[in-house]
């Protein structure tokens, strides 16, 4: 069903007095920095369904670049370090730092001839490319192109920076998991290094070898997790074409995975490429994971829970942890998304789940 509401548990979340107690016994417990668990017990662990804050919320394209080049003139990347425009859950109130409960998103613009300086944290992040040409990341001493709807992976502790070598905007989704990091109390960042890591040429060269079936001795093997950090659109626009043919479907998906074990290609982030065909109705699979959608291509409309978000290419739209989602492109052309969740985060939480909640 797709218009089913979000129960709003809100009510519970400011915790009502459970049982009366002497104010003198709550004062005591103040006092000693105590707190009644009996009190938030329904606010911590809601019954039958998460009490998220999450509003779903479709950002257009249209109204953030406009917002972005004036940034471009009024702020020096120099001075922002990086300069994003950050689409900010309506449901966490103004300057909220996150568009879900774990999910950062932000759009970061670059103009002819500037670089974002190198830096590394600890949240990994994504940068899914929309407008421009010219525009190149550096992670760990490689390159990568920037071409419109490539994913480029700056994983966690890996220095990374931004160049513009071509003319006119060049603009990109940063999604990190940020909000993860920041709820562990070890979101960091450290800066002005030159972007070397002596391990970085051998296992770049590892990655090379073992993508072509021949292994290096182990004695100079160097474990890389993130053998892949550029995934261009053409590459998986043209397989999911290929495998709507293959199939006799009008739609399609793809994870986006590390070439070396299939497995997730960052430890928070997940990412799939989705062709929905003309016209053609789309229903998700409920799940527990909450996901940012960014249209690579086409037209449509989805429905997320209640809300329902018309869209266009660049535009960008969430949704919350179970939420009822399907999609529909416009008659006489597919449609192409890329979905980000957290469903890795949750699978190592061993919790993930794919159900509608009652
Ligand atoms: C960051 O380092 C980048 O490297 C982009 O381009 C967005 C948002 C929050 C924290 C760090 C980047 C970011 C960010």
């Amino acid at each position: 069903m797709i218009n089913q509401t979000i129960p709003s548990n809100t009510e519970d979340r400011h915790a009502g007095e459970t049982a009366s107690l002497p104010e003198e016994f709550r004062a005591a417990l103040r006092d000693h920095a105590l707190a009644p668990l009996w009190d938030f017990l329904k606010a911590a662990l809601p019954h039958g369904r998460p009490a998220g804050v999450t509003r779903p919320h479709r950002w257009r394209y249209a109204d953030v670049r406009p917002l972005l080049l004036e940034a471009g003139r009024l702020v020096p990347v120099a001075q922002a370090e990086r300069r994003v425009i950050v689409l900010s859950d309506p449901g966490r109130g103004p300057n909220a730092m996150s568009a879900t409960g774990t999910l950062y998103a932000g759009i970061q613009l670059l103009l002819p001839g500037e670089t974002a300086p190198t830096h590394r944290h600890s949240p990994s992040a994504a940068r899914i490319v929309i407008e421009g040409r010219g525009g190149f990341t550096v992670v760990n001493g490689q390159r990568c192109e920037m071409e419109r709807g490539d994913i480029i992976l700056t994983p966690g502790g890996q220095w990374h920076d931004h160049g513009h070598d071509g003319e006119g905007p060049v603009t990109w989704l940063d999604v990190l998991d940020l909000p993860v990091f920041t709820a562990a109390e070890s979101a960091y960042a450290e800066g002005g290094h030159d972007g070397c890591n002596a391990e970085e040429p051998l296992m770049t060269l590892t990655s090379e070898l073992l993508r072509q079936g021949l292994r290096p001795p182990r004695a100079w093997r160097c474990e890389n997790p993130y053998p892949m950090l550029r995934y261009p659109w053409q590459t998986a626009r043209a397989a999911l074409e290929r495998l709507a043919a293959a199939t006799g479907q009008a739609c399609a998906e793809l994870a986006y995975v590390n070439p070396e074990n299939g497995q997730d290609c960052l430890p928070v982030l997940g990412f799939t490429a989705m062709m929905i065909g003309p016209d053609q109705h789309w229903q998700a699979v409920p799940t527990s994971a909450s996901t940012v959608f960014h249209v690579v291509e086409g037209s449509g409309e989805s429905r997320v829970d209640d809300h329902v978000f018309d869209w266009s290419a660049g535009d960008t739209f969430s949704a919350t942890t179970f939420a009822s989602v399907s999609h529909r492109a416009t008659p006489g052309q597919p449609a192409f998304l890329i979905r980000v969740d957290d469903a890795p985060l949750q699978k190592k939480l061993g919790f993930f789940q794919e159900r509608q909640l009652a």
